[in-house]
């Protein structure tokens, strides 16, 4: 079995790769849910909706979020109505928050909601997002306190950042399997996601990081920073904010205590030394994926180096 750790885009592509790997009844993905919103009265998961689509092969790889092909009507009209519309909410992806919702609605928790979704996709990876309750990231900047969708999407990631809130995170417990999966896993795979707003969001849920250091499954991690920056979302923004350098090196310094394996990629070669300092295997491939060749190498290069380390 394989557990692995997920945001949105950079994991999703990820993911893409590692199910031409593994079958897909062997991979279970914790998801982030900090980036929830609740927009026109539904709830919508971006994160648990783009490891969805991307793995259903439904999403628009352009954008690595959304359906492609989608057309976007039902926001127009709201539009009319006089309603924001700065989050893109597409026909098809509106149908999939409506169906989110109305399972909420009868009962159903986000975990029994996504599995039953994913389902109807086709898929046989068991996605469950990392907590059933209520956990929001919010953004302090000179603006205010944003969600976090305000601040990337209606924003543009503009404001100063001043500081990143987790709003939940002290009660909030991982939803069911999320522990088990990790502590029973063989590899467990950290994603290149941002490890402030995607990863550190799991890792603060109760008994997580534990469950890390516990596990006697090999832990694996992908750097989503490439030559100092990330190659998609606001990862570098928010590491300067709170005075962490925008380094493959910081990222393996925030997963130290519970990382065997690392992954970087070739272009951050010079940094090989400091990270294996740490305690750290590490090794270097092409990070970029930009074909499916690429996320399916990426995939396989990791699966491999774990599976070497269990030796
Ligand atoms: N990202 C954007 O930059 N602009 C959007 O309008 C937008 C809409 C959107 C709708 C559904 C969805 O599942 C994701 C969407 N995203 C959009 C992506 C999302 O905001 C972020 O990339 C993730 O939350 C970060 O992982």
């Amino acid at each position: 079995m394989i557990t692995a750790l997920a945001g949105g885009v950079g994991a999703a592509r990820f993911l893409q790769g590692a199910i031409k790997v593994v079958p897909q009844n062997e991979l279970t993905v914790i998801v982030n849910t900090g980036d929830d919103i609740e927009l026109f009265g539904l709830h919508i998961s971006p994160d648990i909706d783009i490891v969805t689509y991307t793995l259903a092969g439904l999403v628009d790889e352009e954008k690595g979020w959304g359906v492609k092909g989608d057309s976007f009507n039902c926001l127009k009209m709201l539009g009319r109505y006089g309603y924001e519309t700065w989050f893109q909410l597409g026909d098809m992806d509106l149908a999939t928050h409506i169906h989110r919702t109305l399972l909420l609605r009868k009962g159903m928790s986000l975990s029994e909601a996504t599995y039953k979704i994913s389902r109807s996709l086709g898929l046989k990876v068991k996605i469950i997002p990392m907590t059933n309750e209520k956990f929001r990231t919010f953004i302090k900047t000179d603006k205010g306190l944003m969600h976090f969708q305000e601040f990337l999407v209606k924003r543009k990631a503009k404001d100063k950042v001043l500081g990143i809130v987790f709003k939940g995170s002290g009660k909030a417990k991982p939803s069911p399997d999320v522990i088990n999966s990790i502590i029973n896993s063989e590899i467990i795979i950290i994603c290149p996601s941002n490890p402030i707003v995607s990863i550190g969001t799991i890792l603060s849920l109760r008994g997580v990081r534990e469950a890390l250091k516990e596990t006697c499954g090999v832990v694996a991690g992908v750097s989503p920073i490439i030559r100092g920056a990330p190659l998609k979302g606001p990862a570098d923004i928010l590491m300067k904010a709170l005075n962490i350098d925008v380094s493959a090196y910081s990222v393996a310094k925030l997963y130290r205590d519970f990382l065997d394996v690392f992954v970087i990629d070739n272009q951050d070669r010079d940094q090989i030394k400091e990270i294996a300092s740490l305690g750290i295997k590490v090794y270097t491939t092409n990070t970029i994926m930009k074909t499916l060749k690429d996320k399916v190498h990426l995939a396989r290069f990791t699966i491999e180096k774990a599976k070497q380390c269990m030796k």
